[in-house]
């Protein structure tokens, strides 16, 4: 064989075995944004795989808090909500599939409330 195509071909499957991997790293882990505006979670449905971490900013010149229905690790419930001020933010990883709803207890009756999805990562 040639040895410049011999060369070449092995420098396409060390390209190739590089792009896979890089693209396997950005396929580990996000982090997701869900303001806290106008009284609204925005997005208020939001769909993450899991082992990905959301975080929530409070855009608003009022404090909210988060409080999901179902308890799990590391998680505010609507017996111990999280108060997320005015101007802070507070993050929280998902690490189980699932369908986690969750409320501003504070504006329950205006109905601020959310859905985070959480699924399998693909292999
Ligand atoms: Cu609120």
């Amino acid at each position: 064989m040639n040895s410049r195509i011999y060369r070449f071909s092995w420098f396409i499957c060390l390209a190739i075995a590089l792009l896979s991997l890089s693209s396997f790293n950005t396929a580990i882990a996000a982090d997701y944004k869900i303001g806290m505006e106008g009284w609204e979670f925005n997005p208020a449905e939001l769909t993450v795989h899991a082992g990905d971490t959301v975080t929530w900013i409070n855009d608003d010149d009022t404090n909210h808090d988060i409080a999901f229905e179902i308890e799990f690790e590391g998680a505010p419930t609507l017996d111990n909500p999280h108060k997320v001020r005015t101007t802070k933010q507070f993050s929280l990883a998902f690490d189980k599939p699932g369908v986690y709803r969750y409320t501003c207890k504070i504006h329950r009756d205006y109905d601020m409330k959310g859905i985070i999805k959480v699924k399998l990562v693909d292999k």
